[in-house]
């Protein structure tokens, strides 16, 4: 039989050893990123203090007093030369919370800063916070804007279900003390509200996401775009949809931006979630587009159909078939480290290029919307590659 003492130092040992494996990049690839054997951040990478009372006294059995659930949905950002993710790690009670995680490289030996964020609450507390997206302004602030949960006050009693969804807005310069401004001021529910990192016309320009309900987005016609005079005392006036859902597609029910768009010499790329219903529930994907310099609310690439959707063990967890994504990182050097969480349970990252992206976003067939022209397309693509293997 271990003694207590042996037994914490195996939990430290094998904890270590998890987040220090090597992650290489999966052998096959589509051409347009890669994939990597193993997820980058789960519940098990955060640290045994935070699960273990590590007392002989008060936990002689050494059980795990805490549970973590989940670690998923992350913000993203480069730091001091190092790959930092604003993980939202979800306990077993439910509750999600903020955790920064650090790699040296970007797709393995994640690490958790000893403590979870402190993030302070607005004027109205929320039952729940998650899936923060992080902008360096040039402001000077680093921005993160997620999401505040509060149950519905106007649910009829019993409905313990109902809830709303409000856009929280904290601003921070070393990841450490954030304040907490005030919540978006907006006339309907939101999720998925980005800061963009320019000043567009002297204002914040604010990627929206209007819904009628706490799930449905009802008349909330897709991905929105507002400006905003001061993020201090943030509204919106007035929201312009700039990429519309549509009937048959992969963003029929709900579509929402990812991580802010990254600033490429052809334009905006943008990384986004699309769902649709089937019957086994709500399937997310992830999917791309781009917006023009001069003006960006202006699509100017839609490439048709999904850019990422879950595969093999992604498929499955605490909301399975779903991939999301609120944070990428761009190197100077013109790679891109796209982290994506699956099925609500755990992080992953796919690698590519700035080139690689933009030669996907301009030159991937637009979705024609009916199976005929996407037959067309298809049938283009066949004449053309036949005489290319006829002239061999
Ligand atoms: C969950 C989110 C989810 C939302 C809508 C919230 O309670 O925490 O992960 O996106 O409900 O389903
Ligand atoms: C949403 C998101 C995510 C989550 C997804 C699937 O609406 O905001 O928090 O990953 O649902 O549950």
């Amino acid at each position: 039989m271990n003694t207590f003492q042996e037994k914490v130092t195996a939990l430290f040992a094998d904890h270590e050893t998890l987040i220090t494996k090597k992650n290489y990049p999966l052998a096959h690839s589509n051409g347009i990123y890669n994939r990597y054997e193993n997820p980058i951040v789960t519940a098990a990478h955060t640290p045994v203090f935070w699960r273990y009372d590590l007392d002989e006294k008060t936990n002689p059995y050494l059980m795990e007093r805490i549970g973590m659930n989940a670690a998923m949905n992350s913000g993203a950002i480069k730091w001091n030369g190092k790959y930092v993710l604003v993980v939202r790690v979800e306990g077993d009670d439910r509750k999600s919370f903020f955790a920064i995680a650090e790699s040296p490289n970007g797709v393995d030996n994640f690490r958790f800063w000893d403590y979870p964020v402190t993030m302070p609450d607005d004027l109205i507390p929320a039952t729940n916070i998650y899936d923060m997206r992080l902008t360096a302004h040039e402001d000077g602030w680093i921005y993160g804007l997620f999401c505040a949960e509060r149950h519905d006050t106007n649910a009829p009693v019993g409905d313990l279900s109902s809830a709303t969804a409000t856009c929280a807005i904290a601003r921070t310069k070393d990841l450490i003390n954030w304040e907490r401004l005030p919540d978006l001021k907006t006339k309907s529910q939101q999720r998925n509200v980005v800061l963009h990192p320019e000043f567009v016309d002297g204002k914040y320009a604010l990627y929206t996401r209007p819904q009628d309900g706490f799930i449905d987005t009802g008349s909330g016609g897709g991905i929105g775009w507002a400006l905003v005079d001061d993020m201090t005392n943030a509204e919106v006036k007035e929201e312009k949809i700039i990429d519309a859902r549509h009937y048959h597609t992969i963003k029929e029910v709900k579509n929402g931006e990812g991580p802010h768009p990254i600033k490429t010499d052809k334009g905006w790329l943008h990384l986004a979630h699309g769902v649709r219903g089937c019957a086994a529930g709500l399937r997310y994907v992830l999917y791309m587009y781009m917006t023009s310099l001069e003006d960006p609310t202006k699509v100017i690439a839609a490439p048709g159909g999904y850019f990422m959707a879950p595969e093999g063990e992604e498929r499955i967890g605490d909301v399975s078939n779903v991939l999301f994504t609120n944070g990428w990182i761009a190197d100077e050097d013109g790679k891109v480290f796209i982290y994506y969480a699956s099925s609500d349970t755990r992080m992953h990252v796919a690698t590519s290029t700035i080139d690689r992206l933009v030669d996907y976003c301009m030159n991937t067939p637009q979705d024609g919307l009916t199976t005929t022209a996407s037959v067309n397309t298809l049938k283009k693509m066949i004449d053309h590659n036949i005489k290319i293997m006829n002239n061999k």
